[in-house]
C-alpha cells in the first residue's frame, strides 16, 4: 500500500508534469536499495526510498522504478518479494509491475532520450529535471501538512520529557533515551536525524552526539531532536538550563535568540528573501551583543565585516518536512554560492505559499572558532575578548521551530513546544 492517497499522487505527478513539460523523452526515477554496512555481512543501515520516488509513488519497498512515457503516462515497477524475504520477513508487498520487465518496456522505446532521477542506474540524474522537481515539491500540498502535524506531536512528547529532565547528574545519553522513548510512544516510526542532547562545553558545538556526560547546573543543554512519521520529520531545538540556574550572562544571551527567532519568524512571509532572513536574524542578534556590551562595533557593521558568523556560523534554517532537509538548494537558476553575514546559505530563494522552515537561530561561544588566532587578530578591537572569556567553550543556544509560509502569514508548527 503507498503512504498517500491515489488522489495525492495524481495531482502531485500532474504538478510535477506541468514543470518539467517532458514530450517524447522518457523518464525513469529510481528509488534505490539498502546500502551494506561496511564488513557488516548481510547487515544494512536503515533504509528509505529516494524522496523523488517517494513522493510520487508512497512507497517505501526497495529495487523499484516509477517510469513514465508521454503517450501512455506513469508505470510502477517492483521486484517480487523474493524466497529469502517471505522467510525472514520485514518487506513491503510488492505492487505494480516486476522490475525485470523493465529491460523490455524501455527496448520498446528505442531511440527515445531516457531521463534519470533519484537514484539513478547507467547515468547520473537529469538536472535540468531535476532542478524542476526540486522546485515543485517545495510547496506543500495538505496530506503532507497533515503528516507534519503528526510528527510534530510525537516531537512534542519528546520535548517536554526533557524538559523535566533538566536537573544535574542527568546524563545526556539519559535524557536522549526517553526523549525518543516518548517520540515512539506518540506514534513516531523512527527519528528524523540523530538527537542531539549537548550539555555545557558540549552546546557550544553545532550537532554533538548525546554520550555519558552528566549534566551541571547552571549548564546551558541544547536538545535538538525530531520524531519522523511516515518519512515526515519535524526538526525542533530547545535550550534549557540545569536546575534553573542561570550563570551571569546566561539570560541576557537566551532572550537575544528568543528576541532574533520571533523578529526572523515574523519576516517568513510570501516573497521574501531568505538570505535577506539570515541577515536579519544576524543583525538583531549583533545589536543584542553590542547592548551586552560584547561587541564595539554597530550590528551593522558586524554583519558586514562577517564577524557575526563567529556567533552565529550556520545558515539561520532549511526547509523540512520529507527528510530533516528537504527539498532545501537554490532557486532554479542560481549557484547557491552567495554569502550571507558570512555564511554560505544552502538556500538561496523566496519564500512561497506552503513552504515549510526551520528557523533556528543560535549563539554559540565555540572553543575552535573564538580562540582562532587569525580571527582574533582581524576582530581584535572588535569584539571585548575578556568578556567573552567566562563563555567560550561554555555558552551555547540554539531554538528552532518549524514555521508554515502562508497567504495570511507564518503559521509556527511547533510553538506548543514549550521555551
Ligand atoms: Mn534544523
Amino acid at each position: 500500500m503507498a503512504h498517500f492517497e491515489p488522489n495525492i499522487l495524481e495531482r502531485r505527478r500532474q504538478r510535477t508534469l506541468d514543470a518539467w513539460n517532458v514530450t517524447d523523452d522518457i523518464v525513469l526515477i529510481g528509488g534505490g536499495s539498502p546500502i551494506s554496512i561496511p564488513g557488516g555481512a548481510d547487515q544494512t543501515f536503515p533504509f528509505q526510498t529516494h524522496p523523488e520516488y517517494y513522493w510520487l509513488t508512497g512507497r517505501q519497498r526497495e529495487g523499484g522504478v516509477l517510469a513514465y512515457d508521454a503517450r501512455e503516462g506513469w508505470t510502477l515497477f517492483e521486484p517480487p518479494l523474493s524466497q529469502s524475504e517471505q522467510v525472514w520477513g520485514g518487506s513491503e508487498a510488492p505492487v505494480g509491475r516486476p522490475i525485470e520487465e523493465l529491460e523490455s518496456w524501455t527496448k520498446a522505446r528505442e531511440g527515445r532520450r531516457i531521463r534519470w532521477l533519484g537514484v539513478t542506474k547507467y547515468s547520473e540524474a537529469d538536472p535540468e529535471l531535476r532542478d524542476r522537481y526540486l522546485h515543485v515539491r517545495r510547496r506543500k500540498d495538505e496530506a503532507e501538512v497533515s503528516e507534519m502535524r503528526r510528527a510534530v506531536r510525537a516531537t512534542a512528547a519528546g520535548h517536554a520529557v526533557a524538559k523535566e529532565m533538566m536537573r544535574s547528574g542527568m546524563t545526556e545519553r539519559e535524557i536522549q533515551i526517553e526523549i525518543e522513548a516518548a517520540f515512539y510512544r506518540a506514534g513516531a516510526d523512527t527519528v528524523g536525524y540523530g538527537t542531539i542532547v549537548g550539555s555545557g562545553p558540549n552546546a557550544t558545538r553545532l550537532h554533538s552526539t548525546p554520550g555519558s556526560k552528566p549534566l551541571q547546573s547552571g549548564e546551558f543543554v541544547v536538545v535538538d531532536a525530531g520524531g519522523m512519521i511516515n518519512g515526515y520529520t519535524a526538526d525542533v531545538t530547545r535550550t534549557h538550563s540545569v536546575d534553573g540556574v542561570w550563570r551571569n550572562g546566561m539570560r541576557e544571551i537566551y532572550d537575544a535568540v528568543l528576541t532574533s527567532q520571533e523578529r526572523t519568524i515574523a519576516a517568513c512571509v510570501l516573497g521574501a528573501e531568505w538570505g535577506a532572513i539570515h541577515i536579519l536574524a544576524a543583525r538583531s542578534l549583533a545589536e543584542a551583543l553590542k547592548d551586552m556590551n560584547v561587541i564595539t562595533v554597530s550590528a551593522d557593521e558586524a554583519v558586514e565585516t562577517e564577524l557575526i558568523s563567529l556567533f552565529l556560523p550556520h545558515g539561520i534554517g532549511h526547509m523540512v518536512g520529507l527528510g530533516v532537509r528537504d527539498a532545501s538548494g537554490p532557486y532554479p537558476g542560481r549557484k547557491g554560492d552567495n554569502k550571507f553575514a558570512g555564511i554560505r546559505i544552502r538556500m538561496d530563494l523566496p519564500l512561497d505559499e506552503n513552504y515549510l522552515v526551520t528557523v533556528e537561530p543560535g549563539l554559540y561561544f565555540n572553543n575552535a572558532l573564538l580562540t582562532n588566532t587569525e580571527k582574533r587578530e582581524k576582530y581584535r578591537s572588535a569584539v571585548h575578548w575578556e568578556k567573552i572569556e567566562p563563555w567560550v567553550g561554555n555558552v551555547g543556544i540554539r531554538i528552532e521551530d518549524n514555521i508554515l509560509v502562508t497567504a495570511s502569514g507564518p503559521v509556527n508548527l511547533t510553538s506548543e513546544i514549550p521555551k
